[in-house]
């Protein structure tokens, strides 16, 4: 459809990408796009840690501030897929004949790169930031071992059962003193399990022949659920128990009463 005066000649990426933000939809799409993505800011902010069960540990505190980091960070993306979505939605075609489609994303270079480098960039940062915090277990576990109680832990199908292998005691309830560090020696007698206490704020593999050691210190008293993270059989949901944080002279009581001695 050109003219003799103006030559036909394609747009480069740069004008087509100028093209692109000037189109009303494409506004559109970006207005719905900031909306959504402030939601998710605000709901990562201020909603989550109020969702977020009890925090009883420096663990869990770490596992909140990446919550709430990953869902701030991410919320633009998720803006992106819901803005798109709620102008698809909101301004629907009419009639018999589908307009054609529009050129493809894909060949447009600046779009490309910039959304390339952003996600490579989120991804870096997820990676690096696991693997700061992983450390920083790794080493706290470290320091702590000589003072730490062995809890060794074992999954089956369908319950958890807690081995105080210092005072000699066994129990389908996981009890601990407040501000001791703890160790966790956790393997499975069948299938794959996944030891969660959950307001401790760790979780790890339950596997058969294998021992997986986690560490934590619980620092706030109170009730905690233990459930199993790995799908294991028809009543994985229901491989719950519970647990309580208590002072150190009621966790003692608490040995005593069940046969076992201080250590
Ligand atoms: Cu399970």
């Amino acid at each position: 459809m050109s003219n003799h005066d103006e030559p036909d000649l394609k747009p480069t990426p740069g004008a087509r990408a100028t093209n692109l933000l000037k189109r009303e939809d494409v506004k559109r799409t970006m207005v719905f796009g900031l909306i959504w993505t402030a939601i998710f800011v605000v709901l990562g902010l201020y909603a989550y840690p109020k969702w977020m069960p009890t925090i009883m540990s420096t663990d869990m505190k770490a596992m909140e501030r990446i919550m709430i980091a990953f869902t701030v960070i991410s919320a633009p993306i998720a803006g992106l897929v819901l803005g798109i979505a709620t102008q698809a939605i909101t301004n629907r075609h009419k009639g018999d004949t589908p307009p054609p489609d529009g050129p493809a994303v894909r060949t447009n270079g600046p779009v490309v790169i910039i959304w390339s480098v952003v996600s490579g960039i989120f991804c870096l940062v997820a990676v690096v930031w696991g693997i700061a915090e992983l450390n920083t277990m790794a080493n706290a576990a470290t320091a702590d071992a000589k003072e730490s109680i062995h809890v060794e832990v074992t999954g089956s199908q369908w319950v958890w059962s807690f081995k105080y292998v210092d005072q000699g005691v066994e129990s389908d309830k996981l009890i601990l003193p407040i501000d001791r560090p703890v160790e966790f020696e956790v393997t499975s007698v069948d299938v794959n399990h996944s030891f969660w206490p959950v307001q401790l704020g760790v979780k790890v593999d339950a596997n058969r022949l294998q021992t997986t050691v986690v560490h934590t210190v619980p620092n706030k008293l109170g009730a905690i659920d233990i459930k199993c993270a790995e799908l294991c059989g028809l009543y994985h949901a229901y491989m719950e128990t519970s647990g309580e944080v208590m002072t150190e002279e009621n966790f003692n009581n608490w040995i005593t009463a069940n046969g076992g001695h201080k250590a």
